[in-house]
């Protein structure tokens, strides 16, 4: 859809189309109440920025929507095609240590890994993953905060795009 069209659209409308990005109110709403954007950059750069910092039931909520990385994503979903995208350079040889990994983040932080994993291989992740196994509780939830905003950025970019990006 183009930036226009997104920024000209009813307030249901928009928000319908802003809501598979990242699943929580305060955030789409924010969002959807900060058109017009002058540019996808502009709109990039709010998804980084609205309703800062998200609270941890707000992060828990909108994990939900996030397979485990190394776990397809099954349905018709929006969300769930977004998911198999990003997570399309994550090749099934790595699939045990992911679910090792997996396991281990789930035992310390009680939470779903979560990771942008557009542009990373599964080494990559499983890198970034035993690196944040040393962080503290606090520290985790400000890395899932930015990794769920990188996530939904570019979800955004993918979904609106502006005029001259039209081949
Ligand atoms: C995901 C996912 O589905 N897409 C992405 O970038 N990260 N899941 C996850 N657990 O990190």
């Amino acid at each position: 859809m183009l930036l226009t069209e997104f920024n000209s659209r009813s307030r249901d409308d928009a928000i319908g189309i802003v809501k598979p990005a990242l699943d929580i109110p305060r955030w789409y709403e924010a969002i959807v109440d900060g058109r017009p954007y002058a540019s996808v950059e502009a709109l990039t750069e709010a998804a980084a920025n609205a309703a800062a910092p998200l609270t941890a039931a707000e992060l828990d909520a909108a994990l939900a929507h996030h397979p485990r990385i190394g776990e397809r994503a099954e349905g018709q979903s929006a969300e769930a095609a977004l998911a198999r995208n990003e997570q399309s350079g994550v090749d099934a040889t790595a699939a045990e240590a992911l679910a090792a990994g997996n396991r281990a983040y789930e035992a310390a932080f009680d939470r779903v890994f979560l990771v942008r994993a557009a542009g990373r291989s599964a080494d990559d992740i499983l890198a970034l993953l035993q690196e944040r196994l040393g962080n503290t509780p606090e520290q985790e939830l400000a890395v899932v905060d930015q990794q769920l905003r990188e996530i939904a950025a570019l979800r955004l970019a993918g979904a609106i795009e502006t005029e001259g990006a039209r081949a």
